[in-house]
């Protein structure tokens, strides 16, 4: 997404690189075409599940904790998955700069959240995911797509 904002009458500033609010259609797209559908069995209503309650599919979510924040549309957690430069003992398991999660471009998004998942908890690692997904009906999350 380009935003163009202009000040006054000679103020302009080009932004690129935006973030972006998705819906839920172009979500399940994009976890089409990435595979991200289906990853380990788990279905892409259950990731739109997720992506809602952890950002509200905004890709500029940050939540900050203590000594670790969560960035992005999936809240993707400095403390093992990305480098935010700021979380002590940080792993970085992704290899990715944790800014990288908040724009609007989220094929490396998609490819940290299935590196997450490959780990034993997969899909479990996510709080929301546990909170308000997991045994519902998600019928909704794809519905029209
Ligand atoms: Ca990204």
């Amino acid at each position: 997404m380009k935003v163009l904002l202009c000040l006054g009458f000679f103020l302009c500033f080009y932004l690129s690189s935006e973030a972006k609010i998705y819906t839920k259609c172009e979500l399940y797209r994009l976890f089409q075409e990435t595979g991200l559908s289906k990853f380990r069995g788990i279905s892409a209503a259950n990731w739109i599940c997720l992506a809602y309650y952890e950002s509200k599919y905004n890709t500029a979510a940050i939540t900050r904790y203590w000594q670790s924040s969560d960035y992005g549309i999936f809240q993707i957690n400095s403390k093992f998955w990305c480098n935010d430069g700021k979380t002590p003992g940080a792993v970085n398991a992704c290899h990715m700069s944790c800014q990288s999660l908040l724009n609007d471009n989220i094929y490396d998004d998609i490819e940290c959240a299935k590196r997450v998942a490959r780990d034993p908890n997969g899909i479990r690692a996510w709080v929301a995911w546990r909170n308000h997904c997991r045994g519902k009906d998600l019928s909704q999350f794809t519905a029209g797509c």
